[in-house]
Parts: structure tokens; C-alpha cells; sequence
């Protein structure tokens, strides 16, 4: 497993040197619960709210921001986004939820409870992963930099650039806060990235290579990949899932050594 990681990583790096990448830890995981999630849903975020799971989905038509159950997978209330838009990643903030569209520059602001539209903001480029603490609001564009945003107006504060070894990683997508540390699926790939959100460092790898084999996923698509983190903070438990996956996993992380 770790020599398969090892290639992947290299992949992701882009470049030949190789043992760097390699000395940074990596985690691998077990299985504590497996849950049902529709295999329909182009999982594009996933988050926790007051003990609640909520995600959106994505391709243009078909965006959507749901509440689900998690022991049956079923969809408990459900609101469209646009038809012309392409639903991306989501968080909550207060009594909002934010959702992101790839490239429609522009993110959507519904209320918490009611799905109600509250209002849109703005952004350049391309919207990709959404996660938030207390003070910040983090963003992915599919570059090797994530955005932090003000949670109060929205508006880009800085972009701090996300680095292993000194190395950018790039194509950082769904992302999730998990006790104070930014973790980052990359796109494509069945890895997570674990970061430290105020130097962008790269402080260890999670591989999930095999959680979901690909023949067991909703469909052959290529873009049926992993993207779909979620922390319950007060249970403590964290939960992945992907496009398209009829599965959603509760997983526990051990450190291969
Ligand atoms: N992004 O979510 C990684 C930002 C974009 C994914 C775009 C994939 C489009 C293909 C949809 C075809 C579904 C069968
Ligand atoms: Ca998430």
C-alpha cells in the first residue's frame, strides 16, 4: 500500500525527486461504519452541522444542496441550485450555508434550516472545496493555494499556497477542518491531505486507496473519484465518501509505519 502511494504521491508531485514526498506520514484507515449514499449524487461537499449531514452535488442541471440521513443515505430535504450552474463545494457559517459553483463565479448563501436563498457573492476563477472554523472560511480553486475568506463578507483575505516538502500540490479539492488541521482530497486521486492551515504545509498524507474499489462505484465514469470529507466535532467521527459511490464510510485513521 505504501509503495502504491508512493507512485501516486510522485504522480501528484509532478517531478522525480522522490524521497521527500515519501518521508512526510502517511495514514491509512479502518472501516468503523459503512452507510448507503446515492450513487446518483456528484458529491461535491460534505459537512456536518449541529450533528446534521448536509452536501451538495453537482453537474450543470442536476446541483443540488441536501440534508441527509445518515443511517439510510435518504435525501430529508433538498433545495435546486440554478439549472445553468455546476454546483461545487459547501460549508456551514452561522445560521448560513455557503455553496460554491466551478465556474460561474459566483457562490450562493442559503439559510441553514429553510434552504432559502439568502443572497450570492462573488469570487474570481474557479470554486471548488469549501470548509470553515470559527474565525475563516477556506476555499479551493483547483490550484495548489487555498483561499481564506471572511466569514462575515465573504471576500478573499489571503491565499496561502499549499506545499509538501516544498513542493505545491496542486488540484486540491473538498475540504474539511478537522481538530484545527485543513484536510484537502485531491482530484483524481484517492488521497487526502492533510494541512496546516496557517503555512499550508503539508503535514501527512491519508491514502484510501481501496475504500470504495473502483468496479463497486456507481459507475465506470472516471469522474466517480473521492470528494466528500466530513468531521462530526462532537462525536468526534469522520466520514468520506465520492461521486457517485453508493457508500458513505465512517473511517478511523492509523498511521502506517
Ligand atoms: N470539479 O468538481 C473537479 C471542479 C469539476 C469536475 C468536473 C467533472 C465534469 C464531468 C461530469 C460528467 C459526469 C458524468
Ligand atoms: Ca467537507
Amino acid at each position: 500500500m505504501l509503495k502504491s502511494f508512493a507512485l501516486t504521491a510522485l504522480v501528484l508531485a509532478g517531478c522525480a525527486a522522490t524521497s521527500a514526498v515519501a518521508a512526510l506520514p502517511v495514514y491509512g484507515f479502518v472501516v468503523k461504519n459503512t452507510y448507503p449514499h446515492d450513487p446518483q449524487a456528484f458529491t461535491q461537499g460534505l459537512f456536518f452541522r449541529n450533528g446534521q449531514l448536509f452536501e451538495t452535488t453537482g453537474i450543470i442541471g442536476r446541483s443540488t444542496l441536501r440534508r441527509l440521513d445518515l443511517k439510510t443515505g435518504k435525501v430529508l430535504q433538498q433545495a435546486a441550485l440554478p439549472r445553468d450552474v455546476f454546483g461545487e463545494g459547501s460549508t456551514a457559517v452561522g445560521e448560513h450555508i455557503l455553496g460554491l459553483t466551478w465556474q460561474s463565479k459566483t457562490g450562493y448563501v442559503f439559510d441553514a434550516k429553510t434552504f432559502t436563498l439568502k443572497g450570492k457573492f462573488p469570487y474570481e476563477g474557479e470554486g471548488w472545496g469549501l470548509a470553515s472554523d470559527a474565525r475563516h472560511v477556506y476555499m479551493s480553486d483547483g490550484s495548489a493555494s487555498i483561499r481564506v475568506l471572511d466569514p462575515a463578507t465573504l471576500k478573499e483575505v489571503r491565499r496561502v499556497p499549499v506545499t509538501a516538502e516544498g513542493k505545491p500540490i496542486a488540484s486540491l479539492n473538498e475540504l474539511e477542518i478537522v481538530d484545527g488541521e485543513l484536510y484537502a482530497n485531491v482530484w483524481g486521486t484517492d488521497i487526502i491531505a492533510r494541512i496546516d492551515p496557517a503555512s499550508g504545509k503539508v503535514t501527512g498524507w491519508i491514502d484510501l486507496t481501496n475504500l470504495l474499489p473502483r468496479e463497486k462505484r456507481g459507475t465506470s465514469s472516471v469522474d466517480a473519484v473521492l470528494n466528500g470529507i466530513a468531521y462530526d466535532d462532537k462525536q468526534r467521527k469522520l466520514y468520506v465518501t465520492g461521486k457517485f459511490w453508493p457508500k458513505l464510510f465512517e473511517i478511523e485513521l492509523v498511521r502506517f509505519e
